[in-house]
């Protein structure tokens, strides 16, 4: 059997970080691209290292080469001015999904957010939780490019018959550090189980689900994550004794609501 080759955008981010060594398979080979520098390959390890923004339509048209499978986590993952956001996150995921579509990558999954949905009502949907595909409610530019990330996605299905599978992915931390994260709190290694459920699954479509994990605290559903195979098995609240006590947020964006729009995030 050939070697599948995943290309990972934002690899050098924190998601992209703890992902590495996490989606490692024989037979799999991880094209790693980021602007910023990245760890070079170690022993054994089937990665392959691209420097690149994803801006640059060239640079994209050469990663996307021999591309089984994309998982876009590139962007700016925080609220930044209106031009920022514009330039990387809409117009980079506009010009990665071209150089997808042209190169004939098969499969897609985007890193949407929580933010895409910021300013839903913690609650608002019952006991059940928010569903992975509720329309979209912004808490910031960022979350707006969100949104778009998602809009393109649906685009890229229905006019070339590309999977893409969108996640709106909760706090991706090694540990959650507030109330809040011990709603919305994505394990690493739940990520990863999340993102091979996506890798594994057949004929995904296009698909909007939450990236969560089975927490006790849970606000969002896992029902759409679960019908593609993802079984979480981790939950935030065994960290609950270590998280400083604090108030739950109105809006599932929390702190992201209050900040000034267009202002660059330094959190
Ligand atoms: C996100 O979308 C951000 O990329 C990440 O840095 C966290 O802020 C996360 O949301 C969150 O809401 O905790």
């Amino acid at each position: 059997m050939s070697e599948q080759r995943v290309l990972i955008t934002g690899a050098a981010g924190i998601v992209g970080k703890l992902m590495r060594p996490r989606l490692i398979r024989t037979g799999r080979v991880l094209r790693l691209l980021d602007v910023q520098p990245l760890e070079p390959a170690v022993a054994g390890e089937q990665v392959e290292i691209v420097t690149a923004s994803i801006t640059d339509a060239d640079a994209m048209a050469a990663a996307c080469r021999d591309v089984d499978a994309l998982i876009h986590l590139g962007g700016i993952s925080r609220e930044d001015t209106w031009e920022r956001i514009l330039e990387v996150n809409i117009d980079g995921t506009h010009t990665l999904l071209e150089a997808a579509r042209a190169a004939g990558v098969p499969r897609v999954v985007l890193a949407s957010s929580n933010h895409a949905v910021g300013f839903r009502r913690i609650g608002e949907a019952g006991p059940d939780g928010l569903p992975g595909d509720s329309a979209p409610r912004p808490d910031t530019y960022y979350g707006v490019s969100k949104a778009a990330i998602e809009a393109l996605g649906s685009l890229y299905h229905s006019r070339f018959g590309m999977d893409v599978t969108c996640l709106r992915i909760g706090s991706c931390f090694e540990r959650p550090t507030d109330p809040r994260q011990l709603s919305i709190w994505l394990s690493p290694d739940d990520c990863a189980r999340l993102l091979e459920a996506c890798l594994a699954t057949e004929k995904p479509g296009y698909r909007v689900l939450w990236g969560v994990s089975a927490n006790t605290r849970a606000i969002v559903s896992l029902r759409e994550a679960e019908e593609i195979g993802y079984r979480s098995l981790d939950d935030a609240e065994r960290f609950a004794a270590d998280v400083p006590p604090g108030m739950v947020p109105e809006y599932i964006g929390g702190a992201f609501c209050d900040a000034p729009l267009g202002q660059p995030n330094p959190l």
